[in-house]
């Protein structure tokens, strides 16, 4: 008895609004099965949950579904399935489209039947109806079962309850479970502990597991070989494929995992900007950058064009407006034969970058100092000043809390900057109040005392 176990097709995914995304899922699907299931005179294939991206199907999709599941029923290739959570039936309706493919001949749905005495009741699969729990073929007797979620704790044993019931002496028992297995995701929702998972192995030879996209084995009793193509960027490094598994006469499986059909490359580089003096400086980087670490793309028969993710990281030392994010966006994709290149500004805007370093036992007075005299220091005309400025700001802030009147507080900052400019030996001795040397170091002054009132509160 031979058999392909796959997970997590996924079709209909779409991403970054990119039709050739869509397809890549449709394109792996159509691999698997060619390359996979074709020549291996397989007795029956398992889908472990999630075929489609979502229980509303669009017609490209039911498409994409149709024509790998007419190569395999032309074929003579029965293809087994159960829903995962991403294709689960509504809740206030009895339609489905995994149902109705069912219903048309092109797979056997396989779902426990619900009791309304709770529980759930297992019953044979029915050719006529189209419908049922389990089915054997070749010497297998294969279960289905629902998405129990963050209850699978409490129907794995109720299932494994009703399998035995429904098991039969001389079969090699397969159930296909769509579920997150503790250890696997770091998640915060509970997982199917291995412990109950584990209650199913006096019942069960082989687990066809579904769900977490990427391949994770059990003892090699319970598998999951992960999807078939990466649903988001973060799971592209993840190992993803297919079981091709065999049982022998001695009732063991032979397993062999197989990586080798179409999926999408990706690429993800990041950039630090810190310190990078201006747009330009970072343009030439990043595209530096990704001409050393992505390979020019020229030969779609040889693999598909890659997508690209190029983040900005660091303290980027002037405005955001000024980074070009398309320029470099287009010069990537030109520069490599990308499909996609997504540029993520994740940098800092250099005025958020106060205080840094700064003993996290600092009082509350050395901390608001500090957070001043960066914010002051960082306008390079005023870095020399910044401690005087500083002792300025601080007592003027002194000022407005004692409900002094704000003649007394501007008086105090006037004579202070001229003082200060005095010492400096500035030549304009009868600099008036208004003019810009003045008025922004006082803006910027009053701006910090307004920021750090925030940061305090
Ligand atoms: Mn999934």
């Amino acid at each position: 008895m031979k058999f392909l176990h796959i997970a997590d097709v996924h079709l209909g995914c779409r991403r970054y609004n990119l039709e050739e995304r869509t397809k890549d899922f449709f394109r792996a699907w159509q691999d698997v099965i060619i390359k996979h299931a074709l020549p291996n005179e397989l007795d029956f294939m398992l889908i472990a949950g999630d075929f489609f991206n979502s229980r509303k199907v669009d017609p490209q999709t039911m498409n994409h579904a149709i024509i790998g599941l007419q190569l395999l029923k032309d074929a003579g290739i029965p293809v087994l399935a159960i829903e995962g959570n991403h294709d689960q039936h509504d809740a206030i309706s009895n339609f489905s489209w995994l149902r109705s493919l069912s219903q048309w001949g092109y797979l056997k749905l396989l779902e426990p039947v619900q009791d309304p005495a709770g529980g759930f009741r297992l019953v044979p699969w029915d050719e006529e109806e189209r419908t049922g729990s389990y089915i054997d073929i070749a010497g297998a007797r294969i279960f289905g079962s629902h998405w129990y979620g963050t209850s699978a704790n409490v129907a794995i044993p109720v299932l494994a309850e009703s399998i035995r019931l429904a098991s039969s002496e001389e079969r090699f028992h397969i159930l296909m479970l769509h579920t997150d297995v503790e250890g696997q995701l770091n998640r915060p929702l509970p997982a199917l502990s291995i412990a109950k998972l584990k209650a199913l192995r006096s019942l069960i030879q082989y687990v066809a597991l579904g769900h977490t996209h990427k391949r994770f084995e059990l003892e090699g009793w319970a598998l999951n070989p992960g999807s078939l193509e990466a649903c988001s960027i973060d799971e592209y490094r993840e190992e993803r494929g297919i079981y091709l598994v065999e049982i022998g006469r001695d009732q063991q499986a032979q397993t062999c995992y197989i990586r080798d059909f179409v999926q999408r490359p990706f690429a993800r580089l990041s950039f630090d900007v810190s310190g990078v003096v201006d747009a330009a400086a970072v343009q030439e980087g990043v595209i530096e950058k990704v001409r050393r670490e992505v390979k020019e793309h020229t030969d779609e028969s040889e693999s598909p064009a890659p997508i690209i993710e190029i983040s900005l990281r660091g303290h980027l030392g002037f405005k955001n407006s000024l980074l070009e994010l398309n320029r470099m966006r287009d010069e990537a994709c030109e520069l490599t034969g990308a499909l996609h290149v997504m540029v993520r500004n994740q940098s800092v805007p250099v005025e958020y970058a106060v205080a840094v370093g700064l003993d996290v036992n600092a009082s509350r007075h050395e901390r608001e100092r500090r957070i001043i005299e960066d914010l002051i220091a960082r306008d390079t005309r005023f870095r020399e000043r910044a401690r005087d400025m500083t002792e300025l700001v601080v007592e003027a802030k002194r000022l407005a809390l004692s409900d002094e009147p704000p003649t007394m507080i501007l008086d105090l900052i006037a004579q202070k900057l001229e003082l200060t400019e005095r010492t400096e030996g500035d030549a304009a001795r009868d600099e008036t109040l208004d003019t810009p040397e003045i008025t922004v170091p006082t803006t910027t002054a009053l701006n910090a005392i307004e920021r750090n009132a925030i940061a305090e509160v």
